[in-house]
């Protein structure tokens, strides 16, 4: 089972990884360098099935990245809270308040003007992905802004009509906005590959993630770039191939001890299956109604604390 991978490496970081504190105070044990492969052929998809994952939560933040927003505040009138522990840590220390997560999201969603103030992210994935900012040169050598670059069309484009290229990637590391970010990217680079050739031809993606919380975020992460994937396949004609997960520092937090008690103590049951209902003009165009899993009976949600 395809889930062995993931529960193999949570045993792994916890029993052999190296302790130390870390930026967010909590600490964690850690290994640097990791390959995991899931096969995305078949309609199959990592998705764990030892504990319920949120995977409509984490296919809406893949949706909201492609948007080019940077900002909670569409995220949260879906429902999806994932992003709010950031802004919300911003506003309590500039207010001097302790607001309540919950209250601090309805008054994002409510109004506007403080959502554009307290929402933003900074120049985050989705500004990175479809509108990276460039410049244009004059003669005198001064400069003014040009137009952004979606590198997510250019890597749709360049698929069909150079599928052999080795320069399908999609890069978040821009050197020189992360100061702006809220957090800068984890799953900083995706890269694309087709192997094969005609009606067979397979599209594989390799995701290098730099820093990785396997308990709270790799859950989230593999199925958004399984999703990604599947999404890049059906608008280039191509068939679902290999998702290749590469992980830098790879760790658990200190403070997510009984989450990998429980989660190491079950065993992976049934393969779920991830469908494309419905396929959109644009990669641009998906929505959600266009996901379904099926044969997805997880076991029960394990709720654990998000370092921030
Ligand atoms: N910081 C840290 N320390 N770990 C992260 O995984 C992380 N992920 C971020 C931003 N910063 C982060 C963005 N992605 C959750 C999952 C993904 C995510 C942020 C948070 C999370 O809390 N998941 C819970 C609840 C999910 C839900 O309620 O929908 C989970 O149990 O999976
Ligand atoms: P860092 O910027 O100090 O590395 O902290 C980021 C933390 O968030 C780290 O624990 C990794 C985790 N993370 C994920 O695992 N996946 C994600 O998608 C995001 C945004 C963060």
């Amino acid at each position: 089972h395809y889930e062995w991978q993931y529960l193999d490496l949570m045993r792994h970081v916890w029993e052999h990884g190296d302790q130390r504190m870390d930026r967010t105070g909590v600490g964690t044990r850690s290994v640097f360098g990791v390959q995991l492969r899931f096969s995305l052929a078949e309609e199959q998809v990592p998705l764990l099935t030892t504990k319920r994952v949120f995977w409509k939560a984490a296919a809406r933040e893949m949706l909201w990245f492609l948007t080019g927003e940077t900002n909670i505040r569409p995220l949260l009138q879906e429902g999806v809270t994932i992003w709010s522990d950031w802004p919300l840590a911003k506003f309590r220390k500039a207010s001097g308040t302790d607001i309540t997560q919950a209250e601090f999201e309805a008054r994002i969603v409510a109004d506007e003007a403080f959502a554009a103030q307290w929402g933003d992210l900074g120049p985050v994935y989705g500004k990175q992905w479809v509108n990276w900012d460039t410049y244009e040169y004059g003669p005198d050598g001064k400069y003014t802004k040009g137009k952004g670059i979606n590198q997510v069309a250019q890597v749709v484009e360049s698929l069909r009509s150079n599928p052999g290229s080795r320069r399908h990637i999609i890069e978040g590391w821009n050197v020189a906005e992360l100061d702006r970010m809220a957090l800068p990217p984890c799953h900083k680079t995706y890269q694309f590959h087709v192997a094969g050739e005609g009606a067979r031809a397979r599209l594989n993606c390799l995701l290098y993630q730099r820093s990785c919380d396997v308990a709270l975020g790799l859950p989230f992460n593999l199925f958004g770039a399984a999703l990604l994937t599947r999404m890049m396949a059906a608008q280039t004609g191509l068939q679902p191939g290999e998702l290749v997960w590469s992980g830098g520092d790879v760790h658990l937090y200190l403070n997510h001890a009984e989450l990998v008690e429980e989660q190491l103590g079950r065993t992976p049951e049934g393969s779920p299956r991830l469908a494309l209902v419905r396929q959109r003009d644009s990669i641009f165009g998906y929505r959600i109604d266009d996901f379904q899993v099926c044969d997805y009976a997880p076991q029960g949600v394990i709720r654990a604390p998000v370092a921030v």
